[in-house]
């Protein structure tokens, strides 16, 4: 017995495209997930996607040998900046396996422990500025986290230094890369008008993407002036020789992946940082908690490598952080065959679905009465186990399979340092004690207009 797919009518031809909201995408696919439920459908010019917001059909969705990546939406629009680069390849393009297999040790876990110096020293560097600042200055949180981000990919990754503590401008290469992911959700979701209406849009698309090729250029010419010894991730983009196809990356290929791992190394990771910093500011207790684990992991002294696997509250706080606001909300697949979904819902081959991680994430048969309530003790090492163990996928920030993060390693390492840092030297303010939390959306979120001011506590190392 099967039923149709619920959602909203829309218009003829255009389909649901005007009821997105194009600053906040995110929130007309919240209000529709509250309208409709577990599942509903959007149409767009030339597709129509299924929106399943539950944990049991995100997980059913999550089988990797029914439902497969898929680059349909805004990563298709994205594919003009950085074509078959890691993370906009469909699994079949050959240019995928190369570039897993070449770049997944260059990521692994020991490569990242070596890192750790470097992500220090820019951590570091964010630790004296703010001190520099006082009390008394107001904190862009977001922007200054967006530096420390991008510093830290490019040093560890590339041996390249933005140094964009020294300048008072974010890098072009960030506001580019704004304008084009916005830019690319947006073209995947409006019709196809005559291309005079757009002109204008279009020409600022490919002028950003000119600025996001030239910035990567410009890394890899200055790695081919100045050969270098590191064994990092640019040094196997170069020099790897894929173990399977005998493939190495060409010029183009390596362009592309530097893009990628500039723009996926550092928005995610920015993000969760300024929501974590949300989220304790809202929570004093959790706040307290938080700090007097770095004070009794890590002293006065200067934070180490070994501390890292030591901060468990930290961790949780900032797991708790992914699940409430997940800095990729929503992740794209499509089903390898003509299949029937939650038992009753009839679907064909190649229909692409969205997993909408920002409302799974708080399914009240998971977390119950506390679903959307800051909670870090439930992420609590043995508990994120049963948890995931209970309820498979209710907790997914990193994507799936095959296709999940590349980066989770280098992201948990660094997030955990940078709130070490920022625990044992500062005590942190909300600029506005009533600050609610609102979201600016490239495709991943950020928290909107939060400020925070930093007390230097006693003494810094
Ligand atoms: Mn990351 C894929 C989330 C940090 C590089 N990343 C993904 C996906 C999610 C994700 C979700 C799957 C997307 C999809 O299915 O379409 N990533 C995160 C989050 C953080 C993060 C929440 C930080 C917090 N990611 C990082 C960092 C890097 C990185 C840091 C690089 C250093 N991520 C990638 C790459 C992919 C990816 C590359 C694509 C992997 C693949 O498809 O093989």
């Amino acid at each position: 017995q099967t039923v149709p797919i619920p959602g909203p009518p829309g218009l003829p031809l255009v389909g649901n495209s005007f009821d997105i909201d194009t600053e906040f995408p995110l929130g007309s696919m919240l209000n529709f997930a509250d309208q409709y439920g577990e599942i509903f459908r959007l149409n767009f010019p030339g597709r129509n996607t299924v929106f399943v917001t539950s944990q049991a059909l995100v997980h059913e969705l999550c089988d990797e040998k029914r439902f497969q990546k898929t680059v349909n939406s805004a990563l298709h629009e994205i594919r003009h900046g950085i074509h078959d680069g890691l993370f906009t390849a469909r699994n079949d393009e050959p240019n995928w396996g190369i570039a897993h297999r070449i770049l997944m040790p260059a990521f692994g876990p020991m490569a990242i422990q070596n890192m750790f110096p470097e992500m220090h020293e820019i951590a570091s560097q964010l630790a004296l500025k703010w001190a520099r600042h006082g009390p008394n200055q107001s904190i862009k949180v977001t922007d200054d986290f967006t530096r420390l981000t991008l510093d830290t990919i490019a040093l560890c990754s590339m041996d390249y230094r933005f140094n964009s503590y020294y300048h008072d401008d974010m890098h072009p290469f960030i506001d580019a890369m704004a304008s084009f992911l916005v830019e690319s959700g947006n073209r995947s979701r409006r019709p196809a008008l005559p291309a005079f209406m757009y002109s204008k849009v279009d020409r600022k698309f490919y002028d950003d993407i000119r600025v996001l090729r030239e910035t990567a250029e410009g890394v890899l010419k200055s790695r081919k002036e100045h050969p270098s010894e590191r064994k990092d991730l640019l040094t196997a983009m170069l020099d790897g020789v894929d173990p399977k196809t005998g493939g190495k990356l060409s010029d183009d290929s390596i362009i592309d992946n530097l893009i990628t791992f500039l723009i996926a190394g550092h928005e995610t990771t920015s993000g969760l940082l300024s929501f974590a910093f949300v989220q304790l500011l809202k929570n004093p207790e959790t706040y307290r908690k938080a700090q007097k684990e770095v004070d009794d992991v890590c002293g006065k002294g200067p934070i180490k490598l070994e501390h890292m696997n030591k901060l468990h509250y930290i961790a949780a706080v900032l797991r708790e952080t992914l699940r409430l606001c997940p800095t990729i909300p929503v992740i794209g697949v499509e089903s390898k065959e003509d299949t029937v979904i939650g038992g009753k819902y009839e679907v064909s081959k190649g229909q692409p679905f969205a997993l909408l991680f920002a409302k799974s994430h708080v399914d009240p048969a998971v977390y119950g009465d506390t679903a959307n309530d800051f909670v870090p003790e439930r992420m609590l090492d043995e508990n994120f186990e049963r948890l995931n163990k209970e309820f498979p996928d209710c907790w997914k920030p990193f994507g799936n399979g095959m296709r999940a993060c590349i980066g989770r390693p280098f992201a948990w390492q660094e997030a955990l340092l940078v709130m070490a840092v920022c625990l044992q030297n500062f005590n942190f303010m909300p600029e506005d004690p009533n600050y609610t939390l609102q979201y600016k959306q490239t495709l991943t979120t950020k928290p909107k207009g939060f400020y925070m001011r930093a007390m230097l506590r006693d003494g810094m190392s």
